[in-house]
């Protein structure tokens, strides 16, 4: 293939390219996104815990030694998925309505929740991304967990709505 060719062929895929990555919804003349305050209430849940093994007896075996949940427990947040904007500020209600001691672990951020407690907190967004959200109470892991997932402000250009 000449050089020229070769170029052009290029030049087309570099164009193609950069059309692909601009933002699917940003009107040329959009307004841009302004960050705003959202409220979200979690609860920390038990699933498979040891006060239902009366309840659920294959739970004998899975947490007896050597059982598939030897040494941890099931819990989950509720929600456990989160989709916010770049930007945006959270103001989350973290509800542990149980006696275990859970806490709210984002890779910036982090928020103990003992047992019987309401914890009030804010975060901002500062970050696109999909960020991890675990408790780190080791027997809870890696089952208790969630995820933060921040659309960049970019995307959200000339969007209507909350
Ligand atoms: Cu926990």
């Amino acid at each position: 293939m000449n050089p020229a060719r070769t170029h052009a062929l290029l030049a087309g895929c570099l164009l193609t390219a950069t059309t692909a990555c601009s933002p699917p919804h940003a009107a040329p003349n959009a307004p841009p996104y302004t960050p705003r305050s959202r409220d979200l209430t979690v609860t920390t849940v038990p699933l498979l815990v040891k006060e239902q093994q009366s309840l659920f007896p294959f739970l004998k075996d899975a947490f007896a030694k050597g059982g598939v949940l030897d040494g941890k427990e099931v819990y989950a947040f509720s929600p456990s998925t989160f989709t916010v904007v770049e930007g945006d500020t959270i103001h989350f209600r973290l509800i542990n309505p149980e006696d275990d001691d859970h806490s709210f672990v984002l890779p910036d951020f982090a928020v103990a929740l003992a047992g019987g407690t309401e914890v009030d907190t804010t975060y901002v967004a500062r970050r696109a991304g999909i960020f991890p959200i675990v408790c780190a109470v080791p027997s809870h892991l890696p089952m208790m967990s969630g995820q933060l997932v921040v659309l960049p402000a970019a995307t959200m250009a000339g969007a209507g709505g909350p």
